[in-house]
């Protein structure tokens, strides 16, 4: 695991469950970051519940959101583990139904992707995203509705026109939703995500401005219509410890960020990622 929580997890001494052969150990571990649909992580003062069930409705586990400034990480939800079926407890690759409870008693179900269970003891980093799309256009309808209110209060709205999030309406190559999702102004060409510096001399570095409350990750392919870009793991200046997340705590100032690629000997390409 990465970041800034260090959860060990030992696998505490196993007791007879009703099978004989059956025995409970380390729980399974999902953490990461309860958000709305414009990836603005839950804060202070807006407290999420998050219910794991298994398939047949049972509650495995319950937990809250909660708030630190120097993580953008806000749950932790702790999945009891046996090594056969017992009521409570989930086994190994078991599918599980989430259930998110926002401040306003707003219920959001099936939100996780994939909520596969791994090996017991397992930690796997999963951000909740939820979003309500009610007309089926794939994008969130509050934030549709957000960005929709900007674009009329803008400088670029014209009357006749439709509102179009698919649109780059400040001209500065990222579409409206995508700068939404980035954490930039849609309606301010001077703000966009980019990167700003690349140098290969002796170890690459790439530098891009960064907003607080995003996480950042490098991608690299060895060419641009490339299927597969993988993660490739950097330093931060200020430590010598590989990493391949850069998160900014919510709150932070957007600022100019500079990671330093460790060397492959291949050429490539590079995109930085922003969640
Ligand atoms: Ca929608
Ligand atoms: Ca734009
Ligand atoms: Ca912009």
């Amino acid at each position: 695991m990465r970041g800034i929580y260090s959860v060990v997890l030992f696998c505490a001494a196993p007791f007879l469950a009703p099978s004989a052969t059956t025995s409970v150990c380390s729980p399974y571990t999902f953490i990461g970051r309860v958000m709305d649909a414009s990836h603005d992580a839950f804060s202070s003062n807006r407290v999420a519940k998050i219910e794991a069930a298994n398939a047949n409705g049972d509650l495995l586990a319950r937990t809250k959101t909660f708030f630190r400034a120097d993580s953008r990480r806000n749950y932790a939800l702790q999945i009891p583990m046996a090594t056969g079926e017992v009521d409570g407890y989930a086994i190994q690759n078991a599918t599980l139904d989430i259930a998110v409870t926002d401040d306003l008693g707003k219920v959001w179900r099936g939100v996780v992707v994939n909520p596969e269970v791994g090996v017991p003891g397992g930690v796997r980093e999963v951000d909740i995203i939820l979003g309500e799309d009610m007309d089926g256009d794939g994008i969130d309808d509050s934030l549709y509705a957000r960005l929709k209110a900007q674009w009329e209060d803008s400088d670029y709205w014209r009357p006749g026109e439709t509102f179009d999030p698919h649109k780059d309406y400040d001209g500065d190559g990222m579409s409206t939703i995508a700068e939404a999702l980035a954490g930039t102004n849609p309606y301010d060409p001077e703000d966009v995500f980019r990167i700003t510096a690349f140098s290969s001399s002796s170890s690459s570095a790439l530098a891009f401005n960064a907003v607080g409350g995003r996480s950042y990750t490098v991608v690299e392919a060895h060419s641009l219509s490339a299927k597969d870009w993988k993660t490739r793991e950097f330093f931060l200046p200020d430590s010598d410890v590989p990493a391949n997340v850069l998160s900014v705590p919510s709150g932070s100032r957007s600022s100019s960020s500079t990671v330093y690629l460790l060397p492959s000997g291949t050429n490539a390409f590079f995109r930085v990622r922003v969640e």
